[in-house]
Order: structure tokens, then sequence, then C-alpha cells
């Protein structure tokens, strides 16, 4: 697709939009079921980034402290609580820059391993890596890999100055050579034009082969960071982003993540019915709040959705 194809999904009236995008999401996704995924930091705060949204950024005063990367044992008990609460995908971040081989990076392998060997689906976020180290992800058991694009390659510059859009991509790249899934997508309320997200949806539809995931996070506002007066986007223009992610990418799933909270239910219904099925469930998502199980699952129940199999609906009541 070009620029002009996505303008013009965008740009339809909003009526078209949403039945063109539904229309999709029926074909490719008969079953109404949402995914349910669990996030959990390994290792948090004191990041050298300088990424101007994120509470984990050495960089600004945010009142979040640093740890040390988590023992193994204690993920396993972390996979298990997920597994309970009916996540059927866990995915572990880490406040890196980049992996860095060594003692660390030798855990998480072992983490990989064992969150897999504990039947759940393992997805990592740690930065950039080398091509080296996405194959030994990929041999530890990693399903996964999210790194995320964050938004335009042109708005990019204005909100990270530590590393460039094509670092990213890179990384991306080696995930993908690695033949491990790719998870990528970005940011809404970065003080991006709405041809930022058009440039920042063809960047992910492009992607050859296109992610598997794609994760649609609004911005959590964040006090000590220099975005922390950003104004909230419109839901309207959230769900312009969402159905339009939907239309040119039919098969990916597309992941409602940080913002649920500060959202309303109309806004996360709309934008489940344009085409969203997958969230993070759990009070917490790395170092912020999200809402708690008992809310998804009756706004999901209300929606007429259900969590996809594996999920133990009956805990979330
Ligand atoms: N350090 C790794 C990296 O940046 O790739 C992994 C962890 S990082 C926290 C994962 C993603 O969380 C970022 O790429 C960004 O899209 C998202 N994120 C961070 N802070 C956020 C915020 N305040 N609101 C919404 N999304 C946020
Ligand atoms: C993604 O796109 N969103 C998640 C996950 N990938 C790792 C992270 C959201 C973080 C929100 C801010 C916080 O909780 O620290
Ligand atoms: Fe570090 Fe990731 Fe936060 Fe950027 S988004 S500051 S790389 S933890």
């Amino acid at each position: 697709m070009n620029l002009s194809d996505i303008e013009k999904i965008y740009y339809t009236d909003l009526t078209t939009l949403l039945e063109t995008a539904h229309e999709i999401h029926k074909t490719e996704f008969p079953k109404r079921e949402i995914q349910g995924s669990s996030l959990i930091s390994i290792k948090t705060g004191g990041c050298p980034e300088d990424c101007s949204y994120c509470p984990q950024s050495a960089h600004y005063k945010t009142g979040v402290s640093s740890t040390k990367l988590m023992e193994t044992a204690e993920v396993i008990l972390e996979a298990k609580n997920a597994k309970n609460k009916g996540a059927t995908r866990l995915c572990m971040g880490a406040a890196w820059r980049e992996v860095k081989d060594g003692p660390d990076f030798d855990r998480v392998c072992e983490m990989v391993t064992a969150v897999k060997n504990e039947g759940l689906e393992v997805c990592c976020t740690l930065g950039m890596l080398s091509p080296n180290q996405a194959k030994k992800l990929k041999d530890a058991g990693l399903y996964a890999y999210n790194h995320n694009i964050d938004t335009s390659e042109e708005h990019y510059a204005k909100i990270i100055q530590t590393r460039e859009f094509d670092d990213r991509m890179q990384t991306i790249n080696n995930v993908r050579a690695a033949g491990i899934t790719v998870c990528t997508g970005g940011i809404l309320g970065l003080g991006e034009s709405e041809q930022d997200r058009i440039k920042f949806i063809l960047t992910l539809t492009n992607m050859d082969p296109k992610p598997e995931s794609i994760t649609v996070n609004t911005l959590v506002p964040i006090k000590g960071t220099p975005l922390e007066n950003s104004k909230p986007v419109p839901a309207l223009e959230i769900l312009r982003v969402v159905a339009t992610l939907r239309i040119a990418n039919p098969k990916s799933f597309i992941r409602l993540s940080a913002g649920r909270l500060q959202m309303e239910d109309t806004t996360q219904f709309l934008c489940y019915y344009a085409g969203a099925n997958s969230i993070f469930l759990g009070e917490k998502l790395l170092t912020s709040p999200n809402p708690v199980l008992s809310d998804d699952y009756q706004l999901l129940e209300k929606c007429g959705y259900k969590f996809s199999e594996g999920t133990r609906a009956d805990n979330l009541r």
C-alpha cells in the first residue's frame, strides 16, 4: 500500500470506516474473542534512553525506582499467577536500551524457557537486539518479541533523541529473521498529527510479512516526563486508527494496550467492534495501573465478547 491508500481509508466517513473494518474483522475473527495477555516488568526503571513518554527513563524524575533483574523463580510464580487469572500469553518487559550479552541475558533466556514450560505463549520486550541474541531467544522458546516504532519516522525524532527510528526497524528485522513473531505498534497522543498517524499505519502495514500483533497504546501521561501535560486523544481519532489498522492488516491481532483505564467503556467497545481483539489483563501494566479483571470481564460480557480459549473466565468475575 502507499500513503494515499491509507489516507483514503483513514478519512472515510466514520460510519463507512466502522462498517468496513467490522466486516473484515468478522470474516477473519468470527469467534468474537479477545486474547488476554499478562505483563510483568522483570527489570524496572533506570533506563538510559530518553523516550519522552516513559516513566522508566533515567532522564526524568518520575518517582519510579529502579530494580535489578528479577530471579527466575519469581518469574515462574508470576507466570502461574497470570495463568490463573486467565492470560494465555505472558509478556516480560525490561527497561533496557538494548540487550547486553552476559549473565542477565542468560537469565532472561532461562525465564523464557521456564514460562513456556508453564504452558504460556512467551513474549519479551527488552530493547534492541542483535541477530545472534534474537536467535538465542528463539532457541530458548520465545514466541513473540514486542518492539514498538511508536509513531511516524518524522515525529520519532521529536520524542526520542537517544536512538533512531531505523534502529527500531533493524531490531524488528532481526526478530523476524530469527523466526520469532513480531509485535509492534506505538502510542497515540505524543503530539503527533493525523498525517503522522497515517505514516505510522503505513509503516506497520508494509512490513513484510505483516506483524502478527499490532499494539495500540494511548499515552498514559506521567508526571515528570516532557509529555506530562499532553492532551488526551479524542475517542473518534483512536477509533479511526484501530479501524484503519484492521482494514489494512486483516489478519493481525490488534492489542488495545496502555491507556484503557483512562478510556470510556464506549470507546473501548467501539475499538473492539472495529477490530481490536487483544488486551493486557490485570491491574498493572509495567509501572502504571490497568483496569481490574472484573471490570474487563463485565465490559466484554456486555459487549458480547469472550476471552479466547485457555482463558479461565470463571476466575475473572
Ligand atoms: N525498553 C524496551 C523498549 O523500549 O523497547 C521495552 C519496554 S518499553 C516500556 C515498551 C513500550 O511501552 C514502549 O515502546 C512504549 O511504546 C510503551 N510505553 C512506555 N511508556 C508509555 C506511556 N507512558 N504510555 C503509553 N505507552 C507507553
Ligand atoms: C506495549 O506496546 N505496551 C506495553 C507493552 N508493549 C510492553 C507497555 C505499556 C507501558 C505503559 C507504561 C507503564 O506501565 O510503565
Ligand atoms: Fe527505556 Fe523502553 Fe522506557 Fe524508552 S520506552 S525509556 S527504551 S524502558
